[in-house]
């Protein structure tokens, strides 16, 4: 690998590392996470594969004191950041602290990155090649794919010989907290929510659907059905508890012309899902049989199997369908 051909390669995988992340957080089910999250790691770790080669030219760079070298020192430290909490966190150190998770490190780093890579990649002209194509190129490829794959496989058995917590993880990559103990899972937020403080004797749910508009109290809502899912948050961590609520087929009845329905809270925090999936949605008052805790969505919050944590809406105050397509909606919450 010379110079030129390390940067290509980085012009590969760090934009295939950022879109399999991304896209690691919209699946629930193994089918294609599964794929999705094992490719990320390997992406990942093709780019600690390069790190021998980079590192010269890193060097020779810090010689030549280009004018931008405060920023590509940046861009080398987030890079830093990024691959070793990823590796962290697949080791099983979910945790930095009570208010911070490895992972959010990580995102966190890796989208402070994305501009500063941008502008740095722009700034300097390592263009690809049609001999990058050639039979030989695509042998160094095949090499460097070999090379991530076994980083990515001799990290897994690492795990597990060493028998630290990346050795269970799901497939999402998060690790298990607190199953079947309400109490013991962490209140989590996907960004500036705070948690409201509401009367469940007072509060009433707004419901809209094929018969019209009503409001629902506390009793009508906690009506027994039940289900065991697991709520897995992109914070890294995942828990299996037992739901009661109410379906949202027994609440919303046939969904008539609507397209989606829109589980909206308290906080105006709000996500859609397609009307097919409505036998597979719960409106939870309780978990492990005890009514919700304020933190946890009190008076009653949204169970979604097979969804990311940032879609199980809390506090939940108005329950509507809606003629939109399900995705219409930002891919995550904005708030
Ligand atoms: C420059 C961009 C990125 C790089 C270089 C990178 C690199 C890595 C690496 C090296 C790992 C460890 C893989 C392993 O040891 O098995 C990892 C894990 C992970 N990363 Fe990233 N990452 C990036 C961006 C992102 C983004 C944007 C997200 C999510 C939005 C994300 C989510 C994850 C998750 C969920 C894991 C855990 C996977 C597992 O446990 O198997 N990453 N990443
Ligand atoms: N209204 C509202 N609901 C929300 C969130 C939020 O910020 N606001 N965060 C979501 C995220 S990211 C997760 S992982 C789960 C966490 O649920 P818990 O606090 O009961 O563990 O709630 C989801 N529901
Ligand atoms: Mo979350």
């Amino acid at each position: 690998m010379n110079a030129r051909r390390t940067n290509v390669a980085l012009l590969v995988l760090v934009p295939l590392a950022l879109v399999t992340g991304g896209l690691a957080y919209l699946f629930g089910t193994p089918t294609l996470g599964a794929a999705v999250v094992v490719l990320h790691g390997a992406a990942g770790l093709g780019v600690v594969a390069l790190a021998p080669w980079k590192q010269r030219t890193v060097r020779r760079g810090l010689r030549r004191r280009r004018s931008d070298r405060a920023s590509a020192v940046t861009l080398a430290v987030l890079a830093v950041t990024v691959v070793v909490t990823g590796v962290a966190h697949a080791a099983g150190l979910v945790a930095l602290g009570p208010w911070l998770t490895t992972l959010q490190v990580h995102v966190g780093a890796a989208i402070l990155l994305l501009p500063l890579f941008a502008a740095h990649a722009w700034a300097r002209p390592s263009r690809p090649r049609a001999a990058d194509l050639s039979r030989r190129a695509l042998l160094r490829h095949a090499g460097l794919a070999a090379a991530a794959g076994g980083l990515w496989l001799g990290g897994e058995g690492a795990w597990r010989l060493l028998g630290t917590r990346g050795a269970d993880r799901r497939f999402t990559g998060s690790h298990e907290r607190g199953s079947g103990r309400p109490e013991a899972v962490p209140v989590t937020q996907w960004w500036f929510d705070t948690v409201p403080d509401i009367d469940a004797g007072t509060w009433r749910l707004q419901v809209r659907d094929a018969r019209g508009d009503r409001d629902l109290a506390f009793a009508d809502l906690d009506a027994g059905d039940r289900v065991t899912a697991v709520l897995d948050c992109t914070g890294g961590w995942w828990s299996r508890q037992e739901w009661s609520g109410i379906r949202l087929d027994h609440l919303l009845g046939d969904p008539g012309g609507a397209r989606s329905v829109v589980v909206r809270s308290v906080t105006g925090y709000d996500r859609r899902f397609p009307v097919a999936d409505l036998a597979g949605l719960w409106l939870a008052t309780r978990c492990g049989g005890r009514t919700l805790s304020p933190g946890h969505g009190a008076p009653a919050r949204l169970v979604a199997p097979g969804r990311r944590g940032f879609q199980w809406v809390k506090w939940v105050a108005e329950v509507r369908l809606d003629p939109a397509p399900p995705w219409a909606q930002p891919p995550f919450p904005l708030q």
